[in-house]
């Protein structure tokens, strides 16, 4: 992995071991609308500040890893205009070779954070293994990394777009640790509960640091961790728009492939949802580097 270029306040908070919160892009270039995205964007780094960690938003410019953006890195990648590609892990030899603007997932994220020495990680949703799985193969990149990069991610869960139990199956194969926080289910992004449960819940940030610390120093070939954070309650979608939305939504993608099904997957809630969806996917994000920020905080102590 070519050295990422790091911002000069993540480095200097990284060369003082001082907490640093990672964010990925993609959520801003493909999973929220344009305008929304970058206010978004603004709100999750107040967020991370706000709890005593710097944040470091990471994209790919004109073929150079990023970690931590300035505003106007922050406008270009929210700017529809300058179409940004949607970078996996598996796509960014290409796009550094390639001089491209692109957007990481969490895979990529996940793996650049790590390069630039950034061990924690806030973002909405993770990517997992789709309904249909058996038949398409789609699984998400993002559980790979997951369990192959130590690095903690932070999200809501994933999406009931997927198959949460299979998605929690592969999690147990590879090895991957699933923390709920102040919860025994793992949380479905728009819903705070899914029908499965947690292996192991930590109700403090403090637990939650301490967890992850035991698991990447005493744990052999141990990677990532995930720490499931349920949406805040007054956010939570209302359940029969979300299965009605869920329906739909399958329903319309079924001619969608490889990387462009969850992308218009997130497009049809929200457009369907009159903005409902919206307020929820940024509720939860914010309230995830939020703790993601509590978290490094006290990895750092
Ligand atoms: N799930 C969400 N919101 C998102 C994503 C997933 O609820 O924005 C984005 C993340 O960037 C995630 C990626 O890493 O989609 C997963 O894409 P795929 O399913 O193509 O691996
Ligand atoms: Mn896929």
């Amino acid at each position: 992995m070519s050295t990422p270029s790091i911002s000069e306040e993540v480095r200097t908070a990284l060369a003082g071991n001082r907490p640093v919160v990672a964010l990925e892009s993609t959520i801003l270039s493909h999973g929220l609308p344009p305008g929304r995205n970058r206010e978004v964007a603004t709100r999750i780094e107040d967020v991370v500040r706000a709890a005593g960690a710097v944040p470091a938003t990471i994209a790919v410019l004109g073929g150079v890893p990023k970690v931590g953006l300035t505003a106007s890195e922050l406008d270009y990648v929210c700017d529809p205009a300058n179409s940004l590609v949607k970078l996996s892990r598996r796509d960014l030899g290409a796009a550094f070779a390639l001089r491209v603007d692109g957007a990481t997932t969490v895979a990529s994220t996940a793996a650049l954070a790590h390069a630039a020495g950034v061990g924690v990680f806030a973002t909405g949703g993770l990517g997992g293994v789709h309904r249909g799985a058996r038949e398409t193969w789609d699984v998400s990149a993002d559980l790979d990394v997951l369990a192959t990069t130590p690095v903690l991610v932070v999200c809501s869960g994933v999406k009931s777009i997927l198959d949460i139990g299979a998605t929690l199956e592969l999690l147990e194969t590879r090895s991957v640790p699933v923390l709920g926080f102040g919860t025994d289910s793992f949380p479905a992004f728009y819903r705070r509960e899914s029908a499965f449960g947690v292996p192991w819940r930590v109700d403090t940030a403090s637990d939650a640091a301490a967890v992850v610390a035991a698991h990447r120093s005493s744990v052999p070939g141990s990677a990532g961790v995930l720490l499931a954070n349920p949406i805040p309650a007054e956010f939570e979608m209302d359940l029969d728009l979300h299965d009605r939305l869920l329906a739909e939504g399958l329903e319309r993608t079924r001619d969608v492939h490889g990387k462009d099904v969850t992308p218009a997957l997130l497009e049809h809630f929200h457009t369907a949802s009159g903005g409902v969806s919206l307020d929820a996917n940024e509720a939860l994000v914010l309230s995830n580097a939020s703790l993601a920020a509590r978290v490094a905080v006290e990895l750092c102590r």
